[in-house]
């Protein structure tokens, strides 16, 4: 079916003239967002209900995740509606520009990767027919807002994302089911939005949970004139799903988190169970041949002992019941961190969802029996990966690397009991949003070489190689540079600071981390800087560095970081005798609408974590696709994306894993701080004053060179791979003055790109994990 966008323009005049009383021109951009995302949901329904009703007896999986990033869905909906441009038009012939929408809200019920993921796999899930459904947390607020102080500080703000309306989700409050907690009983209301698959009338569905009282107001107390006690169990229901936590990849131990994540567990599971009764009837001895759930990390872990729980609520015993929860769920790890590890300690989780409690120690009870050696429960805490990996079908990495090093490190015991359990699944990225929404021109020239419809088929990409010539880079050359003249009015915009477009334009966005080395590239630029100031790098092509990235809240190193580059900034942006050789900009609230805008633009982007550290990324794979070479280190997914382009178009530096491995126990970052005057000169601007200097500063100079009670000096290598970072860094720059060739590396990164579709991901979980299968439309 297509749509008729003349219908969908009428039904958005009559939204606006109905609920606000305004015409079309004079709407602003929030109204407009709402009146036209109530439009296309009135179009999609048909398409939508169908779906649902194909599926019904039909084998199907579920992806149980805390977090979705699913960023702004406006575009994305027309995008894959195949209607983006027809609508552009028609509101351009009325005289509005559908640009004014990216002043709307991104939806950001997610920190980083994991949450980006689950987004990007429930696109592909769509767009290949695969019968797959998304529960996760409706979360009052979503990941902060981020701005930056004089003094260059994050300051963090609340994101209420739905202050002007949520168009793109119903609330279905005939499904709510009840959820009991030891101190009490909420209500899980669910918030369906709709997955519109690209290229098809497939559309799957994201149920998301709001948590709400069940008795709304307390009249006795009211009546009383005691307003707080009447709203008391309102607000602590509410409060469970009141905002998302903003710690990615530390773990803390919070009593609301395990009622966010028991919420979504047994919401989920309980209507899970209605709608199989409704299709199968009342034995639920098949649950596990019609249903698998894929849990994203173990945050949802709590529905494997929830599923035995209500199984024997059903009659069942435990131990049929533990069967089938083995067959339905899979585990996936996203970080061989330890400090993200959950764990829970048992008391703390009894006082929360004691019956939970009881499950898990039978279940551990059991695996003790018939594995000694293995653990769920030590020292009186519940190991929630163990448990995952345990109680499930398959455990899977997200790149070949991290697979690897789950079986060698994280698992190993496991590995040895289960080895047929263990999986990798490499990472993905849907190029509907990443390469068709963000790059409209480059997906032009693709789609006139490579014909067809490459988003729906990426292998097609590889097509491009053969064709790679002087016209083509230089027609690359030429949308690369467009993108760059759209990004830097953005970014005066924004942040009032005016890059050129002839710079190199060198990018790092991703979450704020030590791992992440976000503080290496800053010490490289202030190197570069300083060198440049000595005129010892007169062929130096100009460079913008470009960061985005938020900190979680209490993390102070990490705080401590963005404070520093943002002095480094100011030091460099200042000084007229490097103004047009260097510049420095770390963006303010990087989000996936930032993204959109920043990655397109790049010419160099850093995935400079230390081998082992980063279980895959994703950014790296949006970079690749748009054109960008990889100045990176052999982890996670860049260690496939230099497999797939060739090691010649990348900029491949530092240690392997093995290499960290043997030097671990010897390594002395203060011998190299001592023999390398560059690096020595760079770290000192830590402490000297250089830049302003503050004692979170001073701290993470001597993380880097005394270590800390809970780490040894440089955790993360930074001085270890210096040397080899700034070689490689030196040369990209080098390499970036032959604009043919450099152009040439970048179109092979977008020829060799096919691999990081997460169509093609989804299809391997589908076929090797789910066995789930497409349904024709
Ligand atoms: C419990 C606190 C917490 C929160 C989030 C612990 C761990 C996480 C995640 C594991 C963090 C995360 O987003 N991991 C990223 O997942 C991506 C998708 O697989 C990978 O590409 C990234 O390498 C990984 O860091």
């Amino acid at each position: 079916m297509s749509y008729n966008c003349l219908n969908i323009l009428k039904w958005t005049e009559a939204q606006l003239k109905y609920t606000y009383d305004v015409s079309l021109q004079e709407a602003t951009p929030q109204e407009l967002h709402e009146a036209l995302g109530e439009a296309v949901m009135m179009a999609i329904s048909d398409n939508w209900n169908r779906s649902k009703r194909t599926r019904m007896h039909e084998r199907k999986a579920y992806y149980f995740s805390a977090e979705y990033l699913i960023g702004r869905l406006v575009y994305s909906n027309l995008y894959n509606l195949g209607i983006l441009d027809d609508m552009k038009k028609l509101f351009a012939e009325r005289g509005v520009d559908l640009a004014i929408l990216e002043d709307v809200e991104d939806a950001a019920l997610g920190n980083g990767g994991l949450g980006r993921l689950a987004a990007c796999f429930l696109d592909s899930a769509a767009t290949c027919n695969l019968p797959l459904s998304g529960y996760g947390l409706r979360y009052r607020f979503g990941l902060f807002k981020q701005k930056f102080d004089a003094e260059g500080n994050q300051c963090e703000a609340a994101d209420d994302w739905t202050k002007y309306g949520d168009p793109w989700s119903y609330r279905r409050y005939n499904h709510t089911v009840k959820v009991h907690f030891a101190d009490h009983d909420v209500l899980a209301v669910p918030y369906d939005v709709p997955v519109i698959g690209y290229g098809t009338d497939n559309i799957n569905t994201l149920r998301l949970w709001q948590c709400e009282a069940v008795e709304e107001l307390d009249f006795n107390a009211f009546n009383d004139q005691d307003y707080l006690r009447a709203l008391a169990q309102k607000n602590k229901a509410e409060d469970i799903t009141r905002v998302l936590y903003p710690n990615d990849s530390t773990w803390e131990g919070k009593r609301l988190r395990i009622k966010q994540q028991y919420l979504l567990s047994s919401a989920s599971l309980q209507d899970m169970i209605r709608v199989y009764k409704n299709a199968h009837g009342n034995d639920m001895t098949h649950f596990a041949d019609f249903y698998a759930v894929q849990l994203n990390d173990t945050h949802p872990a709590m529905s494997i002992p929830e599923l035995i729980r209500l199984l024997m609520l059903e009659g069942m015993d435990f131990e049929q019941s533990f069967d089938i929860a083995q067959k339905t769920f899979s585990y996936t790890n996203h970080t061989v961190m330890g400090e993200a590890l959950e764990k829970w300690n048992l008391d703390l989780l009894r006082s929360v969802v004691p019956e939970i409690v009881d499950i898990i120690c039978r279940i551990d009870a059991k695996l003790k029996s018939e594995h000694p050696n293995l653990f769920i429960i030590r020292d009186n805490t519940a190991h929630m990966a163990n448990l995952s990996v345990y109680v499930g079908s398959y455990v899977n990495g997200v790149a070949e690397i991290h697979s690897q090093i789950l079986k060698d490190d994280c698992f190993k015991e496991w590995y040895q009991v289960f080895p047929e359990r263990f999986q990798n699944k490499t990472n993905g990225v849907t190029p509907r949003r990443w390469i068709g929404l963000c790059n409209p021109e480059l997906s032009r020239m693709i789609h006139y070489r490579v014909g067809s419809d490459f988003m729906k088929d990426l292998d097609r990409l590889a097509k491009l190689k053969p064709m790679i010539d002087d016209d083509m880079v230089h027609q690359f050359n030429t949308i690369k540079r467009q993108k760059k003249e759209q990004l830097c009015a953005i970014i005066a915009k924004k942040e009032g600071i005016q890059l050129n477009p002839d710079f190199v334009f060198d990018v790092q966005v991703k979450r704020l981390h030590e791992y992440k080395r976000q503080l290496m590239n800053a010490l490289s630029i202030v190197d570069i800087y300083f060198r440049l100031k000595d005129g010892e790098l007169p062929y130096f092509q100009p460079t913008a560095f470009i960061f985005g990235a938020k900190s979680a809240p209490g993390y102070a190193r990490a705080k401590a970081i963005i404070r520093y580059i943002n002095r480094i900034a100011k030091m460099i942006n200042n000084d007229p005798a490097v103004s047009d050789k260097l510049k420095v900009v770390f963006v303010q609230n990087y989000n996936c609408s930032y993204a959109e805008h920043i990655i397109p633009a790049a010419d160099i982007s850093e995935q400079i974590s230390p081998a082992g550290t980063e279980a895959s990324g994703t950014g790296n794979m949006k970079l690749m696709l748009n054109g960008a070479v990889t100045l990176g280190t052999m982890d996670g997914a860049n260690v496939e994306i230099t497999k797939e382009a060739g090691i010649e178009n990348e900029y491949i530096f530092g240690a392997t894993v093995d290499q960290i491995n043997s030097c671990r126990d010897t390594y002395c970052s203060r011998d190299i701080y001592n023999s390398n005057r560059y690096l020595h000169r760079a770290i000192d601007t830590l402490v000297d004053g250089t830049v302003p200097t503050d004692d979170d500063q001073r701290e993470l100079y001597h993380a880097l060179l005394d270590g800390a009670s809970w780490h040894r000096p440089d955790h993360y290598f930074v001085l270890l791979d210096y040397a080899s970072y700034m070689d490689a860094k030196l040369q990209a720059n080098h390499d970036y003055s032959n604009r043919l060739e450099f152009g040439r590396k970048c179109l092979m990164n977008i020829a060799s790109g096919a691999k990081f579709s997460s169509d093609r991901t989804i299809r391997q979980y589908a076929d090797e994990i789910w066995h789930i299968k497409p349904t024709q439309y």
